[in-house]
């Protein structure tokens, strides 16, 4: 990073990245009275919507439950239309509320953060640009979001390669045709599911190259039932106030017993009916779906079935389902149509676990055991989640501390909001707080209102800068571990651990105590004359 020695300008507050978070943050600042500048590498606001635009992008978050609850006026004036919304719908209501709350003024647009350095003589942070600029602020806030670092494979050849290729992460701004064309996609997560369903019906062909199936559960996505959503808005208040202590932030009735322990046909009429429901709630329907293995294997079974019903050829069927990780410990897919897509005629799905990719050829894809001809390749291989948008940037706290460093053998947080010799830096949804195990407007808004106040009282009292003890980083490190440890994440290999990018640590970092119990536990440190935390005079 190269720094320059004298900031172009002084700010209260710097805020990296311009999503949901970043813009959220923005708007609580200023009614700080702050100065603040926020950094936003696309030229637009929107963060994970304003990136991910490949075809059928959509959120895997039903609209009413991923939408600000801050100000009443804007979720009582803003309309969705479907159940799920669309990214364009999602884009736009980003827009909306930039717009609304006259954000974009404080963003620079097309300028991303090299890195940071804290400056302890005057207690400021120097903030780098990608251009070299350096400004200075007393804060710095991360809200560069857990999804937003792709993940290219590095198959040998694809600097050759005739055709178009994407990533769905960096998807471009103009319109993308396949018409005609022979497309081939690799990946079947979240994204490899949307785009494999939207691209199949444009294209001449459509090769799905996977190497691991996913869990899809029904979205039964459609138009909005505008009457109950009117039900809901009237109500918004108290929906909001269940939503801030749900287990994902997102009310669900759960059943309350072991699946395992309730009579056969009483649990398959639970499952139909989570089934019916639709969504991520499939895997709240039991409490114990995520920690128990013999109740876990029960619900897959259900799962595994419904895909066989939907899928034609038995063998075909048998490839569409997983076998190697419980149901839900990788992030489970929400689709309209998934399965149902592999009975096309101009669909094939390409198993490359058994026969891997060898490389990329000027003309398409070479397996172990066959060519296949392409014009154009969809790369829906993820992201390096929840720590790679961190280490990206180089962040160097007291003594020249970098974050990468401390971080090498995996993220050290209080709270996931903070970390030892980084004073007065926050992380919002950084890990070790629930973030990507929850409704993560709902966590967003309680991370920033938690900083936000942290602000205001260091303003208050006159104190300068504000850190977690060594102890309360360790003992955070520990609960996340354990808390995690009670469930089945941690021993599958995934993008929740790491498992994903090759030599990344394999640790299981988001909180999976709930967002109810991690919001209780942030408001307790408060109570508690901000515990855990050291505050050092001006
Ligand atoms: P995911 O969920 O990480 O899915 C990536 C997919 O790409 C997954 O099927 C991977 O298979 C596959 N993949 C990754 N690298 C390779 C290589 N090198 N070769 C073949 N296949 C590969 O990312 P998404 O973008 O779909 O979703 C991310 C989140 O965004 C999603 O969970 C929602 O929260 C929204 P693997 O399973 O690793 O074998």
């Amino acid at each position: 990073m190269k720094e320059t020695q004298n900031p172009a300008a002084h700010f209260d507050a710097v805020v990296i990245g311009a999503g949901f978070a970043g813009l959220y943050m923005l708007h609580r600042l200023r009614q700080l009275g702050f100065t603040v500048r926020v950094f936003e590498r696309g030229d637009g606001v929107g963060g994970t919507w304003y990136w991910n635009r490949y075809p059928g992008a959509r959120c895997d978050t039903e609209s009413v439950t991923y939408s600000f609850s801050f100000d009443d006026e804007l979720q009582q004036e803003w309309e969705w239309t479907e159940r799920y919304a669309p990214q364009a719908e999602i884009l736009a209501y980003a827009n909306h509320v930039a717009e609304r709350f006259d954000l974009k003024r404080d963003i620079v647009f097309e300028t991303g953060v090299a890195g940071a350095r804290y400056d302890a003589t005057d207690g400021r942070w120097l903030v780098t640009d990608e251009r070299g600029q350096t400004v200075s602020a007393r804060f710095l806030i991360s809200a560069v979001g857990c999804l937003s670092a792709a993940a290219m494979p590095d198959y040998p050849g694809l600097a050759e390669f005739r055709g178009e290729w994407y990533h769905t992460g960096q998807w471009p701004h103009e319109a993308v045709s396949f018409t005609g064309k022979r497309v081939g996609l690799v990946g079947t997560g979240s994204s490899g599911v949307q785009s494999t369903i939207a691209i199949a019906p444009q294209a001449a062909h459509l090769t799905v190259f996977q190497r691991t199936p996913n869990y899809s559960i029904p979205a039964w996505n459609g138009p909005l039932d505008q009457q109950a959503t009117r039900a809901l808005k009237a109500n918004y208040a108290e929906w909001r106030a269940r939503s801030r202590y749900a287990q994902i932030g997102i009310p669900f009735d759960s059943n309350g017993q072991a699946a395992k322990s309730v009579p056969p046909a009483e649990r398959e009429r639970e499952f139909e009916a989570a089934w019916a429901e639709g969504g991520f709630n499939f895997v709240m329907a039991y409490p114990d779906l995520l920690t128990d293995l013999d109740s876990n294997r029960m619900a897959a079974d259900f799962v595994a079935r419904k895909i066989r019903e939907k899928v034609a050829d038995p063998a075909l069927a048998a490839k569409l389902i997983p076998t190697d990780h419980p149901l839900g410990t990788k992030r489970l897919c929400v689709d309209t149509g998934y399965y149902e897509t592999f009975n096309r005629d101009n669909v094939t799905l390409v198993d490359i676990r058994a026969a891997p990719i060898e490389r990329i050829t000027p003309t398409g894809i070479r397996t172990a055991d066959a060519d296949y001809p392409l014009d154009m390749i969809v790369f829906a291989t993820g992201f390096d989640a929840i720590t790679g948008p961190l280490m990206k940037l180089d962040i160097r706290g007291r003594d020249g501390v970098s974050l990468r460093d401390k971080w090498a053998d995996g993220p050290r947080t209080y709270l996931g909001l903070t970390s030892v010799g980084f004073p007065n830096f926050f992380m919002i949804t950084g890990p070790g707080s629930p973030s990507v195990l929850s409704n993560m407007l709902m966590s967003i808004e309680q991370h920033v209102d938690f900083i936000t106040d942290c602000i205001a009282m260091l303003e208050q009292r006159g104190i300068g800068a504000i850190e977690p003890s060594a102890q309360a980083e360790a003992d955070w490190g520990t609960t996340v571990h354990e808390v995690g440890h009670t469930t089945l994440y941690p021993h599958v290999q995934s993008w929740y651990t790491g498992a994903n990018i090759a030599g990344k640590p394999r640790l299981f970092t988001p909180y999976a105590g709930g967002v109810g119990t991690y919001r209780r536990i942030c408001e307790q440190v408060v109570a508690r004359d901000y515990e855990g935390f050291v505050l050092q005079p001006a």
